[in-house]
């Protein structure tokens, strides 16, 4: 993808850090007259870019705003090959609905979609995933496994391993997986996977991995249906974080931990996913295709499957569903 005007801005200022950089050479190295290169570090300003203008000398970055851009997050990828494509959008209806399309016409493996906000935030079964502006991470990768249908629900295992880990790593606190695609801070959610797959019997075609995690958002502007169970790394944390770092260390982990999947398999994904939920002996209640199982959680499966006990002693094997925790 070709990068814009403002990207190309960007990164000439950048590697003159300490120096003003003349409208005349900006405007000479991108083609476009020196009125657009004035228009342009106008627009940037409105982004939340410092820059220093001087008649004489010309410009200067001063600060960059915390912006999921392409400009802001490449520079700090430390991935060998996931997110060197980003499309970036400060709305849109859904990343997961982007990505589908892009991988439909062909987008290749590693590809992103970031949003600064969602209109139509997708959560599983249709429900709806709260993703108000330039706060917290709406995000969504191609992935292109070489792998049957029936696999597939491991992409999503993997994923909330590589969560779980980056928000430990990132922030020292530790977070717990609830089966399949919830992450957890204390009791509350902090971040949800949404995985959808393309595929024809035997193969999957692409895998669209969905992330939505909370980062910068206060408790108190969740809605009121979900305060009670939403949480933020800001919140826990006590302190704003840089949302560019969180995905630094994400896209990293994601690639990581995919690139376990795809040459060990699903074993050492489900060695850590058991670590980080600790799902063996709890009580839990399953609701699943309209029906309510209530047991003990035994474990998951090699395909991802939640098995439970029931009260007669029947083992079921749960593929799809919601589980709640007894606390009691
Ligand atoms: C999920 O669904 O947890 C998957 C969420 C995936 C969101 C990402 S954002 C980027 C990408 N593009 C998309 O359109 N989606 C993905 P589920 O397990 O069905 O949970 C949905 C439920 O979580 C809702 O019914 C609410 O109860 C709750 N919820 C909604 N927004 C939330 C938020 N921001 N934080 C915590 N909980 C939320």
């Amino acid at each position: 993808m070709k990068p814009s005007t403002d990207e190309e801005i960007l990164r000439l200022l950048r590697e003159h850090p300490s120096t003003f950089l003349s409208g005349e050479v900006i405007s000479h190295h991108l083609k476009v007259t020196r009125t657009s290169v004035w228009k342009r570090v106008r627009s940037l300003r409105a982004l939340g870019y410092e820059i220093e203008a001087s008649r004489r000398l010309g410009y200067r970055l001063v600060r960059s705003p915390d912006l999921l851009s392409p400009s802001e997050v490449k520079p700090i990828l430390k991935t060998k090959w996931m997110g060197k494509t980003i499309h970036y959008f400060h709305t849109i209806d859904s990343t997961n609905s982007e990505a589908y399309q892009l991988a439909l016409r062909g987008g290749r493996e590693g590809e992103v979609v970031i949003a600064e906000s969602q209109r139509k935030g997708r959560g599983r079964l249709g429900r709806h995933w709260f993703s108000p502006s330039f706060s917290n991470l709406y995000l969504s990768v191609i992935l292109r496994p070489k792998i049957p249908p029936y696999q597939a629900s491991l992409i999503t295992l993997m994923a909330a391993v590589a969560t779980a880990d980056a928000i430990e790593k990132f922030s020292g606190l530790h977070p717990t997986i609830k089966w399949p695609n919830d992450i957890l801070l204390g009791n509350c959610k902090v971040a949800g996977l949404l995985n959808e797959i393309h595929s024809e019997m035997d193969r999957v075609h692409f895998v669209i991995l969905g992330m939505g995690v909370n980062l910068n958002i206060d408790g108190k502007m969740f809605p009121r249906e979900i305060r009670a169970v939403a949480t933020s790394l800001k919140k826990e944390m006590g302190k704003p974080i840089s949302r560019k770092l969180f995905l630094q260390v994400l896209l990293k982990e994601l690639e990581d931990w995919y690139e376990v999947f795809l040459k060990e398999g699903g074993a050492s994904v489900l060695k850590a996913w058991r670590g980080w939920a600790q799902i063996e002996g709890k009580k839990v209640k399953v609701t699943s295709f309209g029906e309510t199982v209530v047991g003990k959680a035994v474990d998951v499966d090699p395909y991802g499957a939640l098995i439970l006990k029931t009260g007669d002693g029947e083992q079921k094997r749960i593929v799809a569903g919601d589980v709640e925790y007894d606390r009691k």
